[in-house]
């Protein structure tokens, strides 16, 4: 009887809490690193005297291991059957930065529904203009005055740029997800997506000047490691 309990709690606990693995991996580039040139802020006065560090270009970002950063990880696709859950928008708020005339994060995940802060740190303005195909396009002065507006995304779309009209140095990428299984790679170029239910998925992962490549990934109770390698794309 005993016995039969504590079996009975042992599956209830399973069905419950289910297991569910955490997905690592790093992106690595393989070739010649370019050299990123300097931003050149001169335009802005108020950008310049705001950084304290001199921006460089951003479009590829690379650690002394060659670990990239700023890609977007997510999963594409569960083999196992859909999504089984129906994820609520989460109460988190996303934030975009503008803070030293460049946006901080430069590459984003938010789910449908998310909110998105997206503030202006710098005391000057600046001009969010996002450029969904999908999404409602939006095109909003910020003057230094204004600090901070809040959007949502109410379809799922691929990555799409962010700019500023003010600074066309600026630039951002959004992905918006039907669930919480993204992440974007750190300076190493390492990321974590947590929490997935063993099964077979397909991983993507999105630079935005190297492309896309995505793996068949089986996730079981410990997780699962996926590690991409980028090359750079040839020139048409
Ligand atoms: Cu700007």
């Amino acid at each position: 009887m005993k016995i039969k309990l504590i079996g009975t709690l042992i599956v209830f606990v399973l069905v419950n809490f289910g297991y569910s693995g955490d997905v690592e991996g790093k992106i690595t580039f393989d070739g010649k690193a370019p050299k990123m040139k300097p931003l050149r802020m001169d335009a802005d006065p108020v950008c310049v005297a705001n950084s304290d560090i001199k921006p460089r270009k951003e479009w590829l970002v690379l650690d002394e291991n060659y670990g990239v950063k700023n890609v977007l990880v997510f999963i594409k696709e569960s083999k196992s059957g859909s999504f089984a859950d129906n994820y609520d928008s989460p109460k988190e708020v996303a934030i975009l930065d503008q803070n030293g005339c460049v946006y901080v994060p430069h590459v984003l995940g938010v789910m449908v529904g998310q909110q998105l802060d997206i503030l202006n740190s710098d005391g000057t303005l600046h001009n969010i203009h996002a450029l969904p195909k999908v999404n409602k396009e939006f095109n909003k002065a910020m003057p230094r005055s204004k600090k901070q507006m809040s959007v949502t995304f109410d379809k799922v779309e691929a990555p799409f740029k962010v700019k500023c009209d003010v600074h066309p140095w600026m630039g951002a990428f959004v992905g918006v997800f039907e669930h919480p299984y993204f992440a974007v790679t750190d300076d190493s170029g390492s990321y974590t997506i947590s929490g997935l239910a063993p099964g077979k998925y397909v991983v993507e992962a999105w630079h935005e000047k190297l492309g896309s490549k995505t793996a068949d990934l089986t996730v079981d109770d410990s997780g699962a490691t996926q590690n991409f390698t980028f090359t750079k794309p040839k020139k048409k």
